[in-house]
């Protein structure tokens, strides 16, 4: 299928239904192309979808959300839907309201995001869309966190978890995988009061992943990235390759918070677009 961004860049053939999307297009941008919606959300906790959820968002979508939590909280989002076509549609998120010297992070896929939590007592969520192809969309969740509260850490994909309830300071969570998944990361976190006073998980949540692989893409403002088997130790004949992608522009940083590999056989190399190095 063929793609038409622009009239003037339409090189690849168009069919009889590409025409007409083109001319409802036309007719539609001289009257208003842009859907607005949105608005201000106080309350401890609520819920919010994007406009049409599950049957579609509009085109043209312009819409933001700003959460207002009482002074002295967090705001935390648990996404329990999300498919918005992919790096044409986006729901970026800010953490204050929506300046872009607040921006945090892009989403766009159809995967369900990890819980997110804001460092103030303000979020805000704006969906943009192009003027073609729509999906499901977005729904979620959100509750206010006092300075006693971690938050729910969310459930990876193939992932159980058991115990946890307020997800207070002092709660343990556990995860383990279903059959033929296997557990990266710890398996158990804690959550605990950091240097700020705040509750957080001692850990970030693990990953999932099928029997015998390794390495992965991850995308997103912020990932975890684990040997296989961590924090034991990784097999023999290992050959992992981990691809990180991030927004065209920006840099991405890596950041080791534990390293063990064995000296002068096993080895980690990192390559990106300076000449590569190896650990
Ligand atoms: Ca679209």
């Amino acid at each position: 299928m063929c793609r038409i961004k622009t009239v003037k860049t339409a090189q690849c053939l168009v069919d009889r239904v590409h025409l007409v999307h083109l001319h409802s297009l036309q007719i539609i941008h001289g009257i208003s192309f842009i859907y607005t919606c949105g608005g201000t959300l106080k309350g401890r906790n609520g819920s919010i979808e994007s406009p049409g959820f599950p049957y579609g968002y509009p085109n043209g979508a312009n819409c933001t959300w700003v959460i207002v939590g009482e002074e002295g909280s967090r705001i935390q989002l648990m996404f329990l839907s999300f498919a918005i076509e992919e790096e044409y549609d986006f729901l970026s998120l800010y953490d204050g309201h929506p300046h872009p010297a607040n921006f945090r992070t892009r989403l766009t896929g159809f995967q369900v995001p990890p819980p997110v939590t804001s460092t103030g007592n303000v979020f805000s969520l704006r969906l943009t869309s192009d003027f073609a192809v729509s999906a499901h969309g977005f729904k979620l969740n959100y509750e206010e966190l006092h300075s006693t509260s971690c938050g729910n850490p969310g459930v990876p994909p193939k992932a159980v978890l058991s115990g946890g309830g307020r997800f207070a300071v002092g709660d343990r969570v556990r995860y383990s995988c279903v059959p033929g998944y296997v557990l990266d990361g710890h398996a158990t976190l804690t959550c605990i009061t950091n240097t700020g006073n705040t509750a957080v998980w001692d850990f970030p949540a693990p990953i999932c992943r099928a029997e015998d692989t390794c390495g992965g893409t991850v995308r997103g403002g912020s990932g975890v990235v684990t040997s296989p088997g961590y924090p034991g130790n990784y097999g023999n004949q290992a050959d992992c390759t981990w691809i990180l992608l991030a927004e065209p522009g920006d840099t991405i940083s890596v950041i080791f918070t534990d390293f063990q590999t064995e000296e002068k056989y096993d080895y980690l190399e990192v390559e990106g677009s300076e000449p590569p190095t190896i650990w």
